[in-house]
């Protein structure tokens, strides 16, 4: 079952253990990402490069989503900023001799890690049916070859769109036109694996997907929660911001199974006492719960929020006049069982009730989540209950309160805004036949999960990822690799080489395309693209890189002429949208709601913030017109006696399936990947010596045996009964058919597995 796996990622050889780090950031952060762009750009490039990030006539950080703020240092840029852009301005180059070199077969025995460190895709191959390399192809007869293909389907259903979410909402916009011009919502994207609990969960509450504050807000808040979310590795500057908030007078609870090193301490790298002094500490209280427990958290503050007779303890004028489902919910939330939330959460009834003192004592609260929450079985419930503990006290649509899900990637919401989405609402559809004259797909098209199904049954037989890393990104790598391997033909637009290239379809084409850092010049000249941030800010991005390759074209290109050559008769005026990016904005302000005048708002210093109408007018556009509180069921997840719950997370040295490096610098983990972390109570009652090798084996419904073999057991300080691993290493063990209620997302973060000694 399992494939073979790359060489270089087994050895361990060099593995260095040592204490987790109890602080982020500072001096050695900005060195070690010194060192890895110097390696990369060489120092010319190093410099030109990191001054233009999250600049204002410069490029957005393809690193996370956190938001710029008004005033930007003049290295507005993180750690792992710079590990992001480095590994995109990397010298590096993979060329049309590599792929001579090595066969389609080998490049899949590559770890993920090596692949990655081949450099910058340079031209368009293809490797023909039957064929064991890729070898060179022209950009017209690709295009010829791709949309011949697409059109020789039975049906364009049998076609699957994919996004990852750096895509600029000029290059989304367009495909997502030519999917629906083509006759298919089957747009699956990397928001399907991430936060799509987050978007369900919020638009059913209060009435739109997308979080409630702005930078401002975390600056005026009494409390924050930082639930699920390991900001140190994966949203530094977020760091930044929490430790003006405690300037400013706020609390900040992190809730977390893992002690992560950032939400301990943080010495600031901008200011000049970050680098030398001790730092500040910036979780007042941390809440060390069990994985899946946050449910169980909330709906404890809400039952004792209910109960107490502190004057305010619930904002009633808000309840009456902006909420609907008080008396069901209250019902519901005074019959919980305390036992089950000690179990569920491994937390005391006194942490719980301290917590609660916090939040009595604040007049104005934030919630911020990220991936712990969003990749459980019932994450959609967890957020809904949020939503009940924020809305009780009125923390929805006034400044310094409200809700905080931190995006992933750059431009994940952007996309999403564009229209790159399987469940397309009706008005937009219609937004959409109106600008464009065709009358597009109504029914519902494959998400990420649905997409790997259909393929597994010959459903689906073309893939095209806009960006990604599709094989390596989703769950039951097994399956998907089969899924993959049983299409007629899979494409990726990429930057630079994974996988993905390398689990391939009968057929297969490697497009290369710009990155963010790099120049786009068009027929009508110089162009910019745009993007939104976690917060609904909407601002330019500017490369100033000469390209990797004179042979790359932009995302905009690729996708204009591709759907010039699939569907030569659409009416559609894809030569001027090549030709100007003004084009394809001024069609979005047309079809998009908040982006009126968008060509003239876009070139506004700083961009624009689009509307959000329960935190800008505390109206709630949901069913009821109000915001709905909710009654959700608690089910305590029980693990099966001698079997751990993992969660799959991130290292310090990765971003998603790009490895930049071996190391975890703040868990304390040195060249080694395959490493698991466990709690060192459990390791005694499993018998497990600290050290030891193990396969994980995960055990599901489905009895089927799903085995990541070759991991060094590491004791770790993480809550009692959940232990750790890194993605996408651990892919493998994540079935298919787990997923979370409504939103349908993998679930990443509890994964029942029990240790094998190896
Ligand atoms: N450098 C870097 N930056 C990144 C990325 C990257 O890979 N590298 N990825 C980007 C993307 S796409 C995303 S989505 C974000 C991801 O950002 P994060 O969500 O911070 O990423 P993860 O590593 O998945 O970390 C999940 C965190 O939630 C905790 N957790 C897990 N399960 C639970 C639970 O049940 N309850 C609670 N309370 N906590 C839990 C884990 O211990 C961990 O601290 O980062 C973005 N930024
Ligand atoms: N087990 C487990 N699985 C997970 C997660 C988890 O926590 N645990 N997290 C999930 C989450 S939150 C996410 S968002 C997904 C991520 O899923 P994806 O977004 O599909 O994966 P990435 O690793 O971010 O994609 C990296 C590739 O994108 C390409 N690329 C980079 N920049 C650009 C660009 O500007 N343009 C184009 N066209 N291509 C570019 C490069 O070729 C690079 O190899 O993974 C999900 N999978
Ligand atoms: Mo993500």
């Amino acid at each position: 079952m399992t494939r073979k796996a790359p060489a270089d990622d087994f050895d361990d050889s060099g593995l260095e253990v040592t204490e987790p780090k109890t602080w982020a950031a500072g001096m050695p952060g900005v060195t070690a990402a010194l060192r890895q762009s110097h390696a990369q750009m060489g120092t010319a490039r190093t410099a030109l490069t990191l001054l233009r990030v999250n600049q204002r006539q410069g490029f957005d950080c393809p690193g996370c989503a956190w938001p710029e703020g008004d005033h930007r240092h003049i290295a507005e840029f993180c750690e792992n900023g710079a590990k992001a852009v480095a590994e995109e301005a990397t010298r590096r180059r993979v060329t049309r001799d590599f792929f001579a070199r090595y066969s389609v077969a080998e490049l899949a025995e590559r770890s993920d890690h090596w692949l990655g460190q081949q450099g910058r895709l340079t031209e368009p191959m293809v490797k023909r049916a039957g064929a064991e390399h890729y070898e060179p192809i022209g950009w017209d007869e690709a295009f010829g070859l791709l949309a011949a293909e697409l059109n020789a389907l039975g049906s364009p259903d049998e076609a699957v769109f994919y996004t990852s979410g750096r895509t600029s909402n000029e290059a989304a916009f367009a495909y997502q036109l030519f999917a629906r011009a083509f006759g298919t919502n089957n747009m699956p994207d990397c928001s399907n694996m991430c936060h799509e609990s987050s978007g369900s969960a919020l638009s059913e509450t209060i009435g739109i997907g997308k979080g409630s504050v702005l930078l401002e807000d975390l600056y005026q808040a009494d409390l924050i929660f930082v639930v699920g979310q390991n900001p140190g590795t994966n949203h530094p500057r977020m760091l930044s911001a929490l430790e003006r908030a405690k300037r400013e007078g706020a609390r900040v609870i992190a809730v977390n199974p893992l002690p992560e090193a950032g939400l301990m301490r943080f010495k600031n790298p901008q200011r000049p006492s970050g680098v030398t002094g001790k730092g500040t500490v910036l979780a007042d209280r941390f809440l060390q719960i069990r994985l899946n427990g946050d449910l169980a958290l909330f709906q404890a503050l809400n039952r004792l929020l209910l109960e107490s007779d502190a004057p305010g303890a619930l904002d009633e004028e808000f309840l009456a006049a902006h909420a609907h489902g008080f008396a069901a919910f209250r019902e519901h939330a005074l019959a919980l069982d305390w036992d089950d939330v000690l179990e569920a959460t491994g937390l005391t009834r006194g942490e719980i009730e301290a917590t609660l003192g916090d939040v009595l004592a604040a007049k104005k609260i934030i919630v911020c989540w990220a991936m712990g929450l969003t990749q459980h079985r019932n994450s959609v419930p967890t957020i809904r209950e949020i939503v009940n503990f924020l809305l009780l006290r009125g923390n929805i649509g006034r400044p310094g309160a409200g809700v905080c899900p931190v995006r992933g990637h750059s431009n994940v919401q952007g996309d999403r805004t564009m229209g790159i989405w399987e469940r397309p609402k009706p008005a937009f559809l219609d937004a959409l036949a109106a600008e464009f004259g065709f009358e597009p797909p109504r029914e519902h098209g494959l998400d990420t999960v649905a997409a790997i199904r259909a393929m597994r049954d010959g459903r689906a037989r073309l893939f095209l990822g806009m960006g990604g890393n599709f094989v390596r990104a989703t769950p039951d790598s097994a399956v998907t690799e089969a899924a993959l391997r049983g299409c007629r033909l899979t494409a990726q637009v990429s930057t630079k080489l994974n996988r993905s290239h390398a689990v391939t379809g009968e057929v297969a084409l490697i497009l290369p395309t710009l990155g963010r850092t790099e120049r786009d010049v068009q027929a009508s000249g110089p162009q910019f693209v745009s993007v939104e941030d976690s917060m609904g800010m909407v601002h330019a991005s500017r490369g100033r890189l000469a390209p990797a390759s004179g042979d790359l074209l932009s995302e905009v290109s690729i996708v204009c002429r591709l759907a010039k050559a699939a569907l030569p008769g659409s009416g559609i005026d894809w030569d001027a949208m090549e030709r100007d990016y003004d084009v394809i904005r001024d069609h979005v302000s047309r079809v998009v709601p908040g982006f009126a005048d968008y060509n003239a708002r876009i070139r506004e210093p700083g961009g624009f913030v689009l509307p959000h109408a329960p935190r800008d007018e505390r109206r709630f556009p949901t069913a009821t017109g109000k915001a709905n509180l909710t009654v959700n069921e608690l089910e305590v997840l029980r693990v099966p006696e001698g079997r751990l719950l993992l969660q799959t997370v991130r290292s310090h040295d990765q971003y998603n399936t790009t490895i930049y490096g071996l190391d975890d610098r703040y868990r304390g983990v040195k060249a080694g990947r395959r490493v698991v972390f466990v709690n060192p109570a459990d390791l005694s009652a499993l018998g497990i010596a600290d050290g030891a090798a193990v396969d994980l084996v995960s055990e599901w419904a489905d009895g089927a045996e799903r085995r990541a073999p070759a991991f060094r057991v590491i004791a770790y300080p993480t809550a009692r009964g959940c232990a750790a691993a890194y993605f996408p290493e651990t892919n493998v063990l994540v079935p298919l058919d787990s997923t979370a209620e409504v939103s349908n997302t993998p679930t990443s973060k509890s994964v029942v597995v029990r240790l094998e000694p190896a």
